[in-house]
């Protein structure tokens, strides 16, 4: 699937702004037929964000089960006789559509993009109704995972991750046309030749058997540097201008389908030629080792949740920079494509993230503990979590493929890794990442449940990604004995001659709390002591080439006596402003600090 975009022969229009709204409590929507009609009592709601901090309600912000969202459209009338599609960037966490009263599309999964071809249910010049059940509700077949239980109180939605359950379309919607003959994929992977580039490219098109495919790559003066004709084929760039980390630099690669001369079909996909490669414990972009400086982050912000916003966007990425960053990890979930393309803009490195977080039942929203279930069982993570959890790496792997920023894929964040079960289980969704993806290493996040020596899952990975909470959860305010254990354990993976990113460490601090003496947690004086000596250990071993402070931001999860109005293990508070931490982390970052 191609991302809508104008070019000068597609054009899109956004479907952004207010659309009706109605949740179905008593989940009579489907069979009621809603779509058929205007919704009936129904509010306003804001596309693209989270529906559950919009309203001043409990009951709305709590709500699981269908969503509706209603809006009409003006399918503009120069689109006779072209191929109409309608996109979602994201509905968390599936959902259904209807134009008019014809179902066209449902889609399973709450990050990452679906699409149908309406150009029958349609009439350029003329008006439609869109409309979509969202259905928020986890289950032991989604991912991520959860349960709703029976109570005295009534049903309740849990889960077993650390953040909200924010809900909604999160992401814009598009109505887009095309030729008949129209591009449907495109595939770049470049490597590099002494100083010349090489850029391989595939592509697909449909009802284009008699066109001839032809490419253009222009650099980022509009200069025009390759070109070839076929559906593959190989360009290659003399001098190549590299993307590197901190150097975003990107050339534009334009694919037209062509007729007797006319160009039919277009599109643009930016490249950056770069290569990754895990060698040894080291982790080689363009060949030089690259050390992991940056965040765990969320896309989780006041009001709108999970919405995306173009302004906090760049506002993140100054923070990033002022820091001294050069990467992230789109803990826990795909994030907006917008900010996969401003990372590959601004060089960025990204470790890309499926949602398949939860998948323990060892721990939950920051307890441990057992949770009443086993992970894996027929009855809980089964075969079909494991169909549904291929199918989010295919569908990540598939959007994100191009991106030069993205250098390493994490198909799940601290699953139960230490049974046979998750051996089992994880085995091959290692291989649908591989096939999906020959390019890039491979690997997932591991917990402090599954330390070295028990986790069976790690061997399967090209890089090891540990997440570690010394002096927070265990050894909490003792960070001599958190800083022997620490090391022992890191010691102990080392030996895997794997590189190590630590993918979480990180303390909850009250912005404002302080103490002279540096052992009191939750104070901002601990934040800083915990990092350092969290430093201290990476400084001496080797093979850790990556240091990711958990989290970027304060955010909100469910509530629970283990969070104080959301995580606060932020190195920024949730509206930004920097905790003492920020400020230490700078000196450590940064060169000309
Ligand atoms: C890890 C999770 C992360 C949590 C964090 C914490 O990966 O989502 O928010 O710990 O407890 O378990 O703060």
């Amino acid at each position: 699937m191609l991302r809508p975009q104008d070019t000068s022969t597609r054009e899109r229009k956004c479907l952004d702004g207010l659309w009706e709204f109605a949740l179905d409590e008593a989940g009579e929507g489907r069979s009621g037929r809603w779509f058929a009609k205007p919704l009936e009592g129904a509010r306003e709601m804001a596309v693209p964000a989270s529906f559950n901090d919009i309203a001043a309600d409990a009951a709305v912000r709590d709500y699981f089960g269908d969503i509706w969202y209603q809006t009409s459209v003006w399918v503009p009338k120069g689109w006779q006789g072209r191929r109409i599609v309608l996109h979602f960037e994201s509905a968390t966490h599936r959902a259904t559509v209807w134009i008019n009263d014809v179902e066209v599309v449902s889609h399973e999964g709450g990050y990452t993009p679906f699409e149908a071809d309406v150009t029958e249910q349609v009439t350029p010049g003329e008006q439609v109704r869109i409309t979509a059940v969202v259905n928020n509700t986890l289950s032991f077949q989604s991912i991520p995972p959860g349960v709703i239980e029976d109570t005295p109180a009534g049903k309740r939605q849990f889960y077993w991750h650390d953040f909200f359950n924010y809900a909604g379309i999160h992401r814009s919607v598009w109505l887009y046309s095309t030729d008949r003959a129209h591009l449907t994929d495109v595939t770049v992977v470049t490597d590099l030749d002494g100083v010349t580039g090489l850029i391989d490219y595939t592509t697909q098109a449909e009802a284009a058997d008699d066109l001839e495919t032809r490419v253009v790559l222009r650099d980022a003066d509009g200069i025009e540097v390759a070109s070839n004709t076929g559906r593959s084929g190989r360009l290659s760039v003399p001098s190549v201008h590299k993307w590197t980390p901190g150097d975003g630099y990107l050339y534009d690669l334009e694919v037209q389908l062509v007729r007797g001369g006319t160009v039919v079909d277009s599109y643009h996909q930016s490249v950056g030629v770069r290569t990754v490669k895990v060698d040894g414990i080291r982790f080689l972009i363009n060949g030089e080792p690259f050390s992991f400086k940056g965040f765990g982050m969320h896309e989780d912000l006041p009001v709108i949740g999970k919405g995306h916003n173009d302004a906090y966007l760049l506002h993140d990425f100054e923070l990033l920079k002022w820091v001294g960053a050069n990467s992230f990890r789109t803990s826990h979930y795909p994030y907006s494509e917008d900010v996969l393309d401003y990372a590959d803009r601004q060089g960025i490195v990204v470790i890309d993230e499926t949602a398949a977080v939860g998948l323990n039942m060892g721990l939950g929203g920051g307890i441990f503990g057992g949770q009443g279930y086993a992970t894996f069982s027929p009855e809980t993570v089964n075969d079909v979590t494991r169909q549904v959890h291929a199918q989010a790496i295919r569908e990540l792997i598939s959007r994100d493929k191009n991106h030069p920023s993205v250098v390493l894929w994490s198909i799940a964040n601290e699953p139960e890794s230490e049974t046979a079960e998750a051996e089992k289980y994880f085995r091959p969704l290692f291989d649908v990442a591989r096939e999906a993806d020959p390019t890039r290493p491979v690997g997932f996040v591991n917990v402090m449940l599954a330390p070295h020596g028990k986790c069976r899952v790690s061997q399967f990975g090209d890089v090891l990604m540990i997440n570690r909470y010394y002096g927070w959860y265990i050894n909490t305010g003792d960070l001599t004995a958190a800083e022997l254990a620490w090391e022992e354990e890191l010691r102990a993976w080392a030996g895997e001659g794997k590189p190590i990113i630590i993918t979480e460490y990180g303390a909850d601090t009250y912005p404002g709390l302080h103490s002279v003496v540096a052992n009191n947690p939750w104070t901002e004086e601990y934040q800083v002591e915990y990092l350092d000596m969290n430093h201290r250990v990476f400084d001496r071993i080797d093979a850790v080439i990556g240091e990711h402070v958990w989290n970027f931001a304060d955010f909100i999860t469910t509530s629970g006596i283990m969070r104080v109005g959301g995580n606060k293990k932020g190195v920024f508070t949730r509206d930004r402003q920097p905790k003492a931490a920020a400020h230490a982390l700078r000196r450590r970052w940064r060169d000309d600090i």
